[in-house]
């Protein structure tokens, strides 16, 4: 069959990613005998003219959308990215009467709610590469698919959706052809990194997250000698600045340990770095790994240095694993992120205050703190629960595609700002999520590549900071 796989995002904020999910399902659905033509939306100028465009000149059989993000999780300026989904489906359907797949992780969130966003559309829920091909197969031989693992549907009015649990593994750690499917000059001048995966899942139960739900709560492990070779690949063909978007990169441990061994094994010229690491498996041993594998920068998602907030968002360490992160880090060379989120349930002033101390005492001038605060309530979470049971949630479940926030009753929405923008003014090597959708920031990327400076960019925010403030903003 001829399909056409659309990548939905268009968010170019913090920088543009590459749509790893889309490509994945692309080269699966090729390898299974398709054509596929994959249209990526991120820079184009006018997606309603090319995705016409793409309609006449291929005259799909079937055509998939690939839907990553709803909003951009931002409290104070939030937006909504699914207005523009349905813009897309009606396009195809002006110019196409093909059957539409949608997949990607916005679906895996909130698989309802989106399919009433835009009926008549079958979605694949969970991992694409073994469903696409079968139902693809299905579809050509004008088959029925309702039995198929993970498939989403509305049917007269009501929702359906088959258990994912079937769908199968690879233990190959799907490398797609990057360069083959995707403008990569445009994604590179503008900071972007090429994403890879040592692992699916995330065995973690934090009250706010949706990673289980997009991904489950097992851990299926990739080769790391195949991860290895997806590296050494990827760098020879000059696709230098490689990031694991595993979930969690550190859990399982031992297998962060043996894709660090498997890399530092290999030459491979590539400037690594993950942002989702966890302070609990977090020691000297890993980090030395790190440094062995070619990890030029790394994330700590630690969310809060408090101990009542921690075990409210159910974290799983403690302050002390979090203090224990902080040694670690001052021994080791490579540059580190830490990631805060304030406002969750047992937020007060006090753990406010505990956590900003623990930030200026413990990061490093070279290092970076992000700052969040309020957190994103998605339906079938804890949270939603401890939102609705604190009276600070009444809309239903079916509503909650339009953003909606959790801040703990206790904290202020504007002292917390100002005492965030406090820690600001002192040190400024912390942002906030305004500064991280900063208007300028596409330039700020596109003028970094120009001067020669790579990935990760937030290595370099003390100074980005001072020079804009130098030119008069406030950021
Ligand atoms: C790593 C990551 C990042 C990294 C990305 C680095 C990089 N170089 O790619 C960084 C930190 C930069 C980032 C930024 C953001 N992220 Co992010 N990110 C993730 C994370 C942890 C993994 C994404 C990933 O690459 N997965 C691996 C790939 C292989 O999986 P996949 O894309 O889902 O594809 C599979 C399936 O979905 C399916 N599939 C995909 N497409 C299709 C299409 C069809 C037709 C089919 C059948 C199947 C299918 O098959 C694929 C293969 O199995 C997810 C959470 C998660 N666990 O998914 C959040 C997540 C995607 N991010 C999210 C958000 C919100 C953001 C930001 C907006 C945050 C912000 N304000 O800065 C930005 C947006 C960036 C942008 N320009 O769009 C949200 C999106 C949901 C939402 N609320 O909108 C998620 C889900 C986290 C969450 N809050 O729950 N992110």
């Amino acid at each position: 069959m001829k399909i056409l796989l659309i990548s939905t995002n268009r968010n170019q904020l913090p920088m543009p990613v590459m749509p790893i999910g889309a490509c994945i399902v692309a080269q699966a659905a090729e390898q299974a005998g398709h054509t596929v033509f994959l249209l990526d939306l991120m820079f184009a100028k006018d997606p309603p003219a090319d995705i016409q465009a793409a309609l006449t000149r291929w005259q799909p059989d079937a055509v998939a959308l690939s839907v990553r993000n709803i909003d951009n999780v931002d409290m104070r300026n939030p937006l909504f990215f699914l207005d523009g989904l349905q813009g897309i489906v009606q396009t195809v359907r002006s110019g196409s009467c093909a059957p539409i797949i949608l997949g990607g992780a916005a679906l895996g969130i909130m698989p309802e709610q989106i399919l009433r966003l835009v009926p008549d559309c079958v979605a694949v829920i969970g991992d694409g590469e073994l469903v696409f091909p079968q139902l693809l197969d299905r579809i050509s031989r004008d088959e029925h698919f309702r039995d198929l693992p993970g498939i989403a549907r509305i049917e007269k009015g009501v929702f359906q959706l088959n258990s994912s649990a079937a769908a199968g593994f690879s233990a190959t750690c799907p490398a797609p052809d990057y360069q083959r499917w995707l403008n990569i000059p445009a994604y590179r001048s503008r900071m972007a990194t090429v994403p890879i995966q040592t692992k699916t899942g995330c065995r973690y139960q934090c009250v706010y997250c949706t990673y289980p739900k997009i991904e489950g709560n097992s851990c299926r492990l990739k080769d790391p000698g195949s991860i290895a070779d997806a590296v050494v690949r990827f760098a020879a063909a000059g696709l230098r600045d490689i990031e694991f978007v595993d979930s969690v990169f550190n859990a399982p441990l031992e297998h962060a340990m043996a894709v660090c061994a498997a890399l530092a094994r290999v030459k491979h010229h590539a400037r690594l770095q993950c942002l989702e690491l966890n302070p609990r498996d977090f020691d000297d041993e890993l980090v030395s790994a790190m440094e062995r594998a070619g990890f030029a920068g790394m994330g700590i998602t630690l969310e809060s240095a408090s101990d009542p907030v921690l075990q409210g968002l159910r974290k799983g360490f403690t302050s002390r694993d979090v203090q224990n992160a902080a040694v670690v880090v001052a021994r080791h060379r490579i540059p580190c992120a830490w990631v805060f989120l304030f406002g969750g349930p047992g937020e007060t002033p006090e753990t406010v205050r505990e956590t900003l101390l623990f930030a200026r005492k413990h990061i490093r001038p070279g290092d970076v703190a992000f700052f969040n605060s309020g957190i994103r309530i998605y339906p079938g979470t804890e949270l939603e629960s401890i939102a609705r049971t604190e009276g600070l949630l009444t809309r239903p479940a079916e509503e909650m595609l339009a953003p909606l926030f959790y801040l703990s009753p206790e904290v202020d929405a504007e002292w917390l700002d100002q005492e965030l923008k406090n820690a600001m003014n002192s040190q400024m090597n912390f942002i906030n999520m305004a500064a991280m959708g900063h208007a300028l920031l596409p330039a700020i990327h596109r003028i970094s590549y120009l001067l020669g400076l790579r990935p990760p960019l937030w290595r370099h925010t003390g100074i980005i900071r001072r020079v804009l403030r130098l030119a008069g903003m406030d950021v």
